[in-house]
């Protein structure tokens, strides 16, 4: 009997995809590129499982091409790039890779939130830029983190994580949530919950984690940045089209706010213009979670889901991270 199929969209870790090979028939992208919708269909026709990223969007479309597919695995935490009801109507699983990344993208929430409120990048392009011929007393000032208060709009497996960080800093947390955390998680952090509004006027730094949702879409637009403080810094390790990235562009160059850091944006990998002339703003090409062994750690769980999906490895019949379970168990 033929193995059934995999489609892997881009290239990962050689070992890692070996695990596949003795029961399925591998065909992985050699490079990374995007897909038309197209391109999607055509790689999915005759494919078993997925592998995919952000950039592949699997929807019901999509799902009417691929009629032998009965698992998707996402390498990523957040999967707005998935149509869950649709999969799971189809009768097809899917997971993604929850906590395997929250500690490497809190890491990086702060080395963004750090780099804009101390304008990190911005003198190093200065000092490269050979401009660097004395020192101003009063140059280069930036925004203090110690001592700050520090915003987490979304206070899931990240925004913990990244508040579990202030203690070291002597920052105050507050944060916002659909649902507030348990007590006596709010004591282990020392994270205190607020409504929107008084999150944007009290952060010094605040800091986005929330899911991408349509009810999230613009979460933090003009009104919003007009209610922050002109000092504060705002960081984005979430999703683009949480922020309304022109809106941002105007508010950095008028002074509303002092400071951002993005990872993500509005349609990446292009990234809005009036963002790129501007030099209070720290933009990274989407790696919060680009650590070597995290990046392992989600290939390898993507791969897991996948072999037990298909009743293989130590969790075989039990994806680990299925976001549909339901379908499974009707299977
Ligand atoms: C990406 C992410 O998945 O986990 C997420 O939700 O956005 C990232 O970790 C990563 O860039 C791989 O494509």
């Amino acid at each position: 009997m033929s193995k059934p199929i995999v489609w892997i969209s881009r290239p990962f870790f050689p070992d890692i995809v070996d695990r596949l090979r003795p029961w399925f028939e591998v065909r992985a992208e050699t490079e990374e590129r995007s897909f038309s919708p197209a391109d999607l269909a055509g790689r999915l026709a005759g494919a078993d499982a997925a592998i995919v990223g952000l950039a592949e969007r699997i929807d019901a479309t999509t799902i009417a091409s691929a009629p032998r597919l009965r698992f998707v695995a996402n390498l990523g935490v957040g999967y707005n790039n998935l149509d869950i009801g649709a999969l799971t109507e189809a009768g097809i699983g899917a997971s993604n890779t929850p906590d395997v990344l929250n500690e490497t993208v809190a890491d990086y929430a702060w080395a963004l939130m750090l780099a804009a409120a101390r304008r990190i990048g911005e003198a190093e392009r200065w000092l490269r830029d050979g401009q660097w011929h004395g020192s101003r007393f009063e140059g280069w000032l930036g925004a203090d983190v110690h001592g700050t208060t520090i915003g987490i709009l979304g206070m899931g497996r990240i925004g913990q994580a990244i508040a579990r960080r202030a203690s070291g800093f002597r920052a105050k947390v507050i944060y916002h949530n659909r649902s507030r955390l348990a007590p006596e998680i709010e004591r282990e952090y020392a994270a205190t919950y607020v409504d929107k509004a008084s999150l944007l006027a009290a952060s010094d730094h605040l800091i986005l984690v929330l899911p991408y949702t349509p009810q999230n879409h613009h979460a933090i637009g003009e009104p919003e940045l007009k209610a922050m403080k002109p000092t504060a810094t705002l960081v984005n390790v979430a999703r683009g089209g949480i922020v309304d990235d022109a809106a941002l562009a105007r508010a950095l160059a008028d002074g509303t706010i002092a400071a951002a850091a993005l990872d993500v944006f509005e349609g990446e990998p292009k990234v809005h213009p009036d963002l790129m002339k501007l030099q209070n703003i720290v933009l990274s090409p989407h790696i919060a979670s680009a650590s070597r062994d995290t990046r392992r750690d989600m290939a390898a769980l993507a791969v897991d889901n996948v072999l037990a999906a298909f009743g293989h490895g130590p969790d075989a019949g039990r994806p680990p991270t299925i976001l549909n379970p339901g379908v499974l168990a009707d299977a």
